[in-house]
C-alpha cells in the first residue's frame, strides 16, 4: 500500500501545473463562499427566452470584469450526482465508477479536503448551509471527515408547508434564514451553500414563479419548467448578494459559483434543440457531451482584469485553481486536477465513464468528433494514435483516483504542515431533527 501511494504521488507531481503569477494569491485571506447551483447548465447563461434573459443576475456576474468566468467547464459527475460534484470540488479527486463516493466510502474515508486545508492555511472556520436533511448523501458523516466545523441542515430552518419543495427549503428562504448564522462565523470563513429548488422536476408554486418571465413553449414540461426554476435560483442569488454588499462581507470575500451537473437529461435534450436553434433530427451523442458544460464563476470583488476564459476544464480543476488564487500551493496535496489559470493546465476533460472532451477532439462512445465542428471524424490510423494517447491518460487518471479512494490510501500520506482530520472533534447538532 505504501508503494501504491508513492506511485500516485509521483503521478500527480508530474502532472502538477505551476500557478500563473498574475493570479497567484490575489484573493489571499478572504472569506470563501461556495454556491452550488443545483442542476444549472452553461447554455442558460446569457440566453434570452421571449426576449428576456433567463438569469439576469448570474449573467451580470458571469460578464463582470471582477469575475473569472469559464465558458468551457464540464461537469464530470457519475451516479453520485451532487455528491460527486461536491467531492471533486472539495478534494480534486474523482467520484467512483459506480454509486456515490459520499455514500459508499464517505463514513471512513481519509480526506484532504478544502475545509481542513484552509484551517491550516489561514485558520479558516468552515460551514455548510443546505435546506435538505443532513443524512442525504451521507453528508452528516462525510463533512466531519472533511473537517467542516458546522453543518446547518434543514433542522435549522422552518421547512413547513410551501416553504419547501421536494429537496428541502426553497433557496430564497435558505439564503435569507441562514444569514443569522453566517454573520456569526469567525472570519475568515469557508462557507458552502447547496441550493435545491432548481432540481428535477423543477416545480414551484404559482406565487413563487416570476411573473415577469414567460418561459418556453416546447413539448417538454421539464424543459419549460427548468427555465422557471432557473429564474428563481437567479433571483435568490441576487438577494443574497444584496445582503453581502450591505454587510461588507462582499469586499472581503471571494464568491465561487458553479453548476453541479445537467438539469436536462440526454433523453430530453432533443426538446432543447429548438431553444438552442438546432435541428433535433441531427442530434447526436456529441451534442449531449457538449451540453455537459456547467458555469464556473469565481467572483473576486475589486478584481479589474477578470473576464471570460475559454480554456477547457472540469470540476476536478476547481480546487487547485481556488487554492492558487488564495495563495496556497496545491503541489503538496494529492489532487488530480490542475489550475485552470496555469499555462500548464491540462485541457483534456475526463468524463466519469472514460469518454473525454478537449479543445481539439471529443471521444464519445468510441467515436471521435471534431470539437470545432461537432462532426464525426473518420478513424484513420494517425488520428487514432493521437486519440489513444489521450484516452490512456484519461483512463490512467481515473484509475489512480479510484485506487486512492477505494483503498483509502490517504491514510498513508500526510503532507508536511497538514494535520489529519480528527472527525470525533465534530459533533453537529440538529436542533429540530
Ligand atoms: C439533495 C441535493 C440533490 O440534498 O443535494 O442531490 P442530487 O439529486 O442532485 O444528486
Ligand atoms: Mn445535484
Amino acid at each position: 500500500k505504501s508503494s501504491e501511494i508513492k506511485g500516485i504521488l509521483k503521478y500527480v507531481q508530474k502532472n502538477y501545473a505551476e500557478p500563473n503569477k498574475k493570479y497567484y494569491g490575489i484573493a489571499k485571506g478572504r472569506n470563501v463562499i461556495i454556491i452550488h447551483l443545483e442542476s444549472f447548465q452553461q447554455f442558460v447563461i446569457n440566453r434570452k427566452i421571449n426576449g428576456q434573459e433567463v438569469t439576469p443576475f448570474l449573467n451580470s456576474l458571469y460578464n463582470s470584469k471582477s469575475s473569472l468566468s469559464f465558458a468551457n467547464l464540464f461537469n464530470q459527475v457519475g451516479q453520485g450526482k451532487t455528491s460527486d460534484a461536491e467531492n471533486m470540488l472539495e478534494t480534486s479527486t474523482y467520484g467512483l465508477p459506480q454509486g456515490s463516493l459520499f455514500a459508499q466510502l464517505g463514513s471512513d474515508e481519509t480526506f484532504q479536503a478544502m475545509p481542513q486545508i484552509l484551517k491550516q492555511h489561514g485558520d479558516y472556520t468552515s460551514a455548510v448551509f443546505h435546506g435538505n436533511n443532513a443524512a442525504f448523501w451521507n453528508r452528516n458523516n462525510v463533512y466531519k471527515n472533511m473537517g467542516y466545523n458546522y453543518f446547518y441542515d434543514a433542522s435549522y430552518f422552518d421547512t413547513t408547508g410551501d416553504r419547501a419543495t421536494g429537496y428541502g427549503l426553497k433557496d430564497k428562504l435558505l439564503f435569507h434564514d441562514s444569514i443569522k448564522y453566517l454573520q456569526h462565523l469567525q472570519q475568515p470563513f469557508y462557507a458552502k451553500y447547496i441550493t435545491v429548488t432548481n432540481h428535477f422536476p423543477y416545480s414551484l408554486d404559482t406565487e413563487d414563479k416570476d411573473k415577469t418571465f414567460t418561459t418556453t413553449d416546447t413539448d417538454s414540461s421539464i424543459v419549460n419548467n427548468y427555465f422557471v426554476t432557473n429564474r428563481y435560483l437567479d433571483q435568490s442569488i441576487k438577494e443574497f448578494f444584496t445582503y453581502l454588499k450591505k454587510s461588507e462581507l462582499y469586499k472581503n470575500s471571494v464568491i465561487l459559483l458553479y453548476g453541479d451537473h445537467y438539469g436536462i437529461s440526454d433523453t430530453e435534450n432533443t426538446n432543447l434543440a429548438s431553444v438552442l436553434g438546432k435541428n433535433a433530427d441531427d442530434w447526436n451523442a456529441n451534442d449531449n457531451a457538449e451540453l455537459q458544460r456547467v458555469p464556473l464563476i469565481i467572483h473576486i470583488p475589486g478584481l479589474k482584469n477578470g473576464g471570460i476564459q475559454k480554456q477547457y476544464g472540469g470540476e476536478i480543476d476547481v480546487l487547485p485553481t481556488l487554492e492558487h488564487l488564495l495563495g496556497i500551493n496545491s503541489k503538496e496535496y494529492v489532487q488530480f486536477g490542475t489550475d485552470l489559470m496555469s499555462k500548464q493546465h491540462n485541457q483534456v476533460v475526463a468524463f466519469r465513464n472514460g469518454d473525454f472532451v478537449s479543445p481539439t477532439y471529443n471521444f464519445i462512445n468510441n467515436n471521435v468528433y471534431s470539437a470545432k465542428t461537432g462532426k464525426q471524424l473518420t478513424a484513420t490510423t494517425s488520428l487514432m494514435k493521437t486519440i489513444n494517447k489521450m484516452d490512456s491518460k484519461v483512463k490512467k487518471t481515473l484509475s489512480l483516483s479510484d485506487s486512492l479512494n477505494q483503498k483509502n490510501l490517504l491514510r498513508f500520506y500526510t503532507p508536511k504542515g497538514f494535520t489529519k482530520v480528527n472527525s470525533s472533534k465534530y459533533n453537529y447538532v440538529y436542533p429540530a431533527g
